[in-house]
């Protein structure tokens, strides 16, 4: 990125992945799990992957951290930090015995690049939110639907707008966006095999895993709901997992809906639906900083969060 070389671009970050796997292939995957709206339509776009980190010699089904980031355009730190998080978990492999240990017992899944199509618009000077369904015009050019808004889970009901030229347009309905739908299937696929059919704020006890969406930014920890101040049926262990977390970024914690009311976004999907411990990370103070601040501060506060995410992963419920 021009003046910001320390943040790749989508066909970067490929590549990077790429080479993960052809370096490390007892260790890493990086698998598609569908296309970008532009690739649908035939016009461009890309395949959005999952670049899945295990050590592949060690069988059975393993708790998970799923991450999933920059599924707003213009937000390219999200994607950086976990594309680092990544090289930094496959190069310290069997020299770092904490890093051995865990990816041996668990697995990394990482969306390196949640909204490829809004990236690259972003990354030829717009200031892109959202995917780029332009099926709706708009006067203010603003087309297309914010992702974070379009989950199937409360789709609809408040702290989004029905208008196709806002930043936060929900969509048509819910999860109407091709991105969406990767992402959601992506999540049961992650979370399903452990935990039982799709069911509202239930208490998981014994079904381990963690969700991480990564945004920047406001140096904020969140965990659901989005649309309610009302407490969820796990607020207490949510909390206790959500502050650890903010530890070590030095972050602070709080329920999504103290920032401002949100209905169909990731984490209450991914909580709502599957029972999932899940967290939305708000990186920094601006949706890129200068490398300096990046590789200095936001990196080394974020991967100590999330390595955190990932050795609790096997019982995140158990923190409360
Ligand atoms: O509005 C959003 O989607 C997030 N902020 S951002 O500046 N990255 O766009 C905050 C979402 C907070 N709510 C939930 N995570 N539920
Ligand atoms: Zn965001």
């Amino acid at each position: 990125i021009s003046g910001y070389p320390c943040y790749r671009t989508v066909e970067e970050t490929y590549t990077s992945a790429q080479s993960i796997v052809t370096q490390y292939p007892n260790l890493a995957t990086w698998t598609s799990i569908g296309d970008s709206w532009l690739k649908t339509k035939g016009r461009g776009g890309y395949s959005m992957n999952v670049l899945k980190l295990t050590n592949r010699s060690i069988a059975g089904t393993k708790p998970r951290l799923l991450i999933t980031a920059s599924i707003h355009a213009r937000e390219y730190t999200p994607a950086e930090l976990s594309t680092r998080f990544a090289e930094y978990l496959v190069s310290n492999y069997g020299k770092d015995a904490d890093v051995t240990w865990m990816l041996d017992s668990q697995e990394v899944w990482l969306v390196l690049q949640s909204n490829p199509d809004g990236r690259k618009k972003a990354e030829a000077g717009a200031s892109w939110r959202k995917n780029v369904n332009d099926t709706q015009r708009c006067s203010n050019g603003l087309f297309g639907a914010d992702l974070n808004r379009n989950f199937n889970y409360a789709w609809g009901t408040g702290g989004s707008s029905t208008d196709p030229c806002n930043e936060t347009y929900r969509g048509v309905g819910a999860a109407s966006e091709p991105e969406t739908q990767n992402l959601q299937n992506l999540m049961k696929a992650a979370f399903a095999d452990n935990r039982g059919p799709a069911r509202s704020d239930a208490a998981p006890a014994t079904t381990p895993g963690v969700y991480v969406d990564i945004h920047s930014y406001s140096q904020l920890v969140l965990w659901p709901w989005g649309d309610t101040t009302t407490p969820t049926a796990n607020a207490t262990a949510l909390q206790s997992l959500g502050r650890k977390l903010a530890y070590f970024n030095g972050y602070k914690p709080e329920q999504a809906v103290g920032l401002y009311p949100t209905s169909g976004t990731t984490d209450d999907f991914a909580y709502g639906e599957l029972g999932v411990a899940s967290y939305t990370f708000e990186l920094g103070t601006a949706f890129f900083e200068p490398c300096s601040t990046f590789t200095g501060t936001t990196l080394p506060k974020n991967q100590a969060a999330l390595l955190y995410a990932l050795r609790v992963a096997r019982a995140p419920y158990q923190l409360g």
